[in-house]
């Protein structure tokens, strides 16, 4: 394979086959179109069958954002205050040199001393090349500390793996054959829109769809029913479905003694919850729940099946990773995993054979082993002096595939560490986001249409490959070349420093996925069961579904699920009376496509819905700018009094770039750097605000 095949220059339209990066269960297949060496268009691949030729609106205009006039084409060295984002142009060779020398001083200190340096990065790209390949090689080459990649899914991922024994679960096209399904704290339409076609297939089959969100979101809209649960009281829920289930006997006996561990403690325990206890605390009413466990019992005795999507919305609180525990348990109640189109779907990234330590080389610590810090608490972290407990005060941040000014909780606290004089930032960016505002190097990276990369998924069993469409664009280059380089100025001489990134797609997937295939079709489908846990064999130690799991009581931690309210759990007297959640804008992608006009102008501006109820108790009017506030901090924004939000509950919609905000802030400002019962996750739901004009 020659590296520029697939570059085509000519005036004849070509198309080449990609992969969609973004952070997002639906991992599309896309087709690009390059004319003359220019990408003009993006479009879904009507080959793959979950991406079924469509795209979202974001990503179909994803040629917008690859040539937007402010796309970063040459590195840039700070020349004003930190923060201010005032830079000048250098040249690759100076920006490199530098920045190995300021590391060099750092590492040189002594056995221990590069822990003072620390890699920043999530998942801008989802690629398993540009994500964590030479950049993780050369981290750990260097000895810097480690991060603990928490900010999303961390909770739930516990809570799997703790009940079903991985990030595993029912195939996605499966559920086009569910007769009931439960759409528990997702947005599919928004978030995971590839799904929600097959959901569809099944509503026109004559499943219905039962939405569990506080938020009356553009899915619930669409399902037959919504449930409007507090935020953080999805616990509560379940234990009394449980209480329901066994009190009328809606339970598959056989599956619960052959295929579940701890089903006698559990159940002990659930009965505990009656629907008018469990209404109490969700903030809805106890016939809500009846009917809920009816439609779900019901298919002990039709035999059809019944199936959850859960998404991470649900475990962004304290007691996340026990929500999840108890919703993914609930199938094994009822049998529902004895039918492919059964069971329960929240991830299904632990499928993938993906050879992480190929592509990181972890041996490359050589016995080291550096402390790690939480990505969630960034905050903190950066504020922290140097101690006996904490190790080295963080002197160096080398940030890529992510943007922690906003995205990060407690947004307060985290600007006030990327402000600090003695950090030296380096960040590696397509935009000048509100993270690059502080970088001491900014370095452009190039898009998904520039490089190559290997994806897996978290909503389907597809591997995809991406190759590159187009050059890159001025002097961008890829993550993995920039560590390549930043390898060779500090004099690490492994050869796997100059592994390039077709070698790394080969390495990330080696026999396991036909590579010839991936490159032929763009995706190769794995061979995974589809009734995977029918006659049980689920991946925990025990090969059952776990009611009680003995790892967790093994750490000193309650072996059963329960219910856990959140840090700031709603309470109508208290000084700040309203919880907040800040769920995803439907047209950006995190903080990502903030910065894409045609994006912005569909979602307007920040926005806050509230409640007409709460909204007239304070004299508030549809559009008025309110004050958004709690014990962390301010933010203004438009209000939208709106059917959306339920009575109590604020809906802070998408993180926006804080610059583009009413007063430079955005939802995090206000969010705290308390962290989730399993998982070590940030609780970006479980939040109290006030509001006023
Ligand atoms: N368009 C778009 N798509 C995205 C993203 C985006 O920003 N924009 N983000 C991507 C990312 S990073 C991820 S992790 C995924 C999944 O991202 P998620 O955060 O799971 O996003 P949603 O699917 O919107 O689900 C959130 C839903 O959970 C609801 N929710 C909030 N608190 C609770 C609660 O306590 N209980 C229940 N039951 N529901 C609650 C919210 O109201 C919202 O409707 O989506 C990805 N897809
Ligand atoms: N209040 C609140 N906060 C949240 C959430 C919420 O629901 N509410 N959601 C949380 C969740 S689920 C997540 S996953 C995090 C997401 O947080 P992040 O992972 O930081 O995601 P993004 O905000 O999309 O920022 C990714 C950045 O990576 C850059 N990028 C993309 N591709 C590349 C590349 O190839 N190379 C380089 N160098 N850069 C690249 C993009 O330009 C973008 O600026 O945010 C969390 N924060
Ligand atoms: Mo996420």
């Amino acid at each position: 394979m020659n590296k520029t095949t697939f570059l085509s220059s000519s005036s004849e339209p070509t198309q080449v086959l990609g992969a969609c990066p973004h952070d997002c269960p639906d991992t599309c297949s896309m087709l690009t179109t390059v004319v003359n060496g220019i990408a003009i268009k993006v479009q879904g691949n009507p080959a793959h069958p979950h991406t079924d030729g469509a795209l979202c609106t974001k990503v179909s205009r994803y040629t917008e954002r690859t040539y937007h006039p402010e796309r970063l084409l040459h590195p840039l060295k700070r020349i004003g205050p930190k923060g201010a984002g005032q830079f000048e142009r250098v040249s690759w060779d100076a920006a490199l040199q530098d920045i190995a020398a300021r590391l060099q001083a750092i590492a040189s200190r002594g056995p221990d001393a590069a822990q003072a340096i620390l890699p920043y990065s999530y998942a801008g790209t989802l690629g398993l090349v540009q994500g964590e390949s030479q950049s993780a090689r050369f981290f750990h080459q260097l000895g810097a500390s480690l991060l603990d990649r928490t900010i999303c899914a961390s909770a739930g991922g516990e809570g799997l793996i703790h009940t079903l024994g991985g990030k595993v679960g029912m195939r996605v096209e499966c559920f086009a054959e569910s007769k009931l399904i439960l759409i528990w704290g997702s947005n599919s339409i928004s978030s995971n829109l590839h799904f929600w076609r097959y959901a569809q297939i099944a509503k026109r089959n004559g499943a219905k769809l039962i939405c569990i969100d506080p938020r009356r979101s553009e899915t619930a809209d669409k399902c037959h029913e919504h449930i409007a649960l507090l935020p953080g009281t999805d616990s509560a829920l379940v234990l009394a479905l449980m209480h329901e289930l066994i009190t009328h006997d809606w339970l598959d006996h056989n599956y619960l003694t052959q295929h579940t561990l701890g089903w006698d403690l559990m159940r002990e325990r659930a009965l505990q919850w009656t629907p008018e206890r469990a209404a109490l605390v969700c903030g809805i009413l106890p016939e809500q729940i009846r009917a809920l466990a009816r439609d779900y019992g019901a298919s002990v005795s039709s035999r059809e099946p019944t199936a959850i999507r859960m998404n991470y919305g649900l475990q962004r609180v304290q007691g996340g990773g026990n929500a999840v525990r108890l919703i993914a348990s609930l199938p094994a109640l009822i049998g529902a995993w004895r039918h492919r189109a059964g069971g329960v779907l929240l991830s299904s990234s632990g499928l993938f054979p993906v050879q992480r330590a190929a592509l990181q080389r972890p041996d490359l610590l050589a016995g080291r082993t550096p402390r790690t810090i939480n990505m969630s608490t960034i905050g903190d972290d950066l504020l922290r002096p140097s101690s006996a407990t904490f190790g080295p005060a963080i002197e160096a941040l080398i940030i890529y595939n992510s943007n922690p000014v906003a995205v990060a909780p407690e947004s307060a606290k985290v600007v006030q560490g990327f402000a600090r004089e003695d950090l030296f930032t380096v960040v590696l960016e397509h935009f000048q986001t509100d993270t690059a505002d502080y970088a001491d190097y900014l370095l452009p990276a190039t898009t998904q249409l520039e490089h190559w990369d290997v994806h897996a998924s978290y909503g389907h069993t597809d591997a995809l490959l991406n190759r590159p469409a187009i050059a890159p664009l001025g002097e961008a280059k890829t993550n993995t070349q920039i560590f390549r380089e930043l390898a060779q100025r500090m004099g690490f001489d492994h050869p796997c420093f100059t592994d390039d990134d077709e070698a790394l797609c080969r390495m990330a997937y080696g026999d396991a996925v036909a590579f010839d295939e991936l490159l032929d079709k763009g995706f190769v489908t794995l061979n995974t069961a589809q009734a995977p846990f029918a006659n049980g064999n689920f991946p925990t130690p025990s090969g059952r579904c776990e009611f009680f799991s003995e790892r967790l009581a093994a750490r000193g931690l309650d072996g059963l699920p329960d219910y856990i309210p959140n840090y700031e759990a709603f309470n109508a007297s208290t000084l700040y009376p309203l919880a907040m959640i800040s769920p995803p804008a439907r047209n950006f992608l995190n903080s990502s496509f903030v910065n894409v006009k045609s994006l912005r102008e569909v979602e307007g501006e920040p926005l806050l819905e509230m409640h007409a109820l709460d909204a007239a108790a304070r004299g508030i009017q549809s559009g008025d700018i309110v004050q958004v506030f709690n014990q962390r901090g301010l933010y203004r924004c438009k209000v939208d009094i709106s059917q959306r939000a339920r009575p109590g509950v604020v809906n802070g919609l998408g993180v926006w770039w804080r610059k583009l905000g009413l007063n430079g802030t955005n939802v995090n400002q206000l969010t705290s750097q308390k962290l989730t019962d399993l998982g070590r996750a940030p609780t970006f739901y479980d939040c109290l605000v006030q509001v006023s004009i």
